[in-house]
């Protein structure tokens, strides 16, 4: 079985465009799991595809991207549909990082970081997600610290993703320091 290329099809349905699968997806991202295999089945690639493989999925994949409890299955983060998850606020820790591309560190000092295509901005635990998620968008990464617990403290909302990964709605630019 191709995981990564499970991952991804799972990933374009649960964070992207859910309507394209025909699943009912309730305001915390959380589908039933058969809906999404009955979708994956019409696939040639995924046409004999079963819980266990999505399980397995999950388990071999260096990222926590999804969770299944029960019936249902959900990603953590990541959502770009119209329909805004729903997520838990949490007070976070002191400082969180975010890696970023050079050509967007203007913009990011003077305007802040927004969710651009997502709806949510992701920050990392540690200065080493950040690294690996900025070089998706340049070879040598801008790392950035956020000084979080004092954003919250000054009434900016945070919300737990994964152990790895927590999401903002906006972080104006004052909290925000190049490392
Ligand atoms: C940038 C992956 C200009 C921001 C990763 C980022 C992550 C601005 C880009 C998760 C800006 C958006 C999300 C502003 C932010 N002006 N650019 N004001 N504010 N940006 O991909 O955080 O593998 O939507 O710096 O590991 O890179 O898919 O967000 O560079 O956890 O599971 O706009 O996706 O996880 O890019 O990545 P993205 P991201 P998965």
């Amino acid at each position: 079985m191709n995981y990564i290329g499970l991952s991804k099809e799972i990933s374009y349905a649960l964070r992207h465009a859910p309507w394209e699968y025909e699943l009912e997806m309730d305001e915390e991202g959380w589908v039933p799991i058969e809906q999404l295999l009955d979708a994956l089945h019409r696939e040639n690639d995924w046409k004999n595809a079963t819980q266990e493989d999505i399980q397995q999925m999950i388990d071999v994949s260096d990222k926590k991207r999804y969770e299944i409890i029960g019936s249902r299955i959900r990603a953590f983060y990541g959502h770009s549909i119209p329909m805004k998850i729903s997520k838990i606020k949490s007070r976070p820790p002191e400082v969180l990082y975010h890696g970023t591309a050079r050509r967007f560190m203007k913009s990011i000092m003077d305007n802040g970081l927004s969710p651009q295509s997502r709806q949510y901005v992701h920050l990392s635990q540690d200065i080493e997600t950040a690294q690996n998620v900025g070089q998706r968008h340049d070879d040598k990464p801008y790392i950035l610290a956020i000084a979080a617990l004092k954003a919250w403290n000054d009434g900016i909302s945070f919300y737990y993703g994964n152990e790895k990964v927590w999401l903002a709605d906006f972080v104006p630019r004052i909290y925000i320091k190049e490392l």
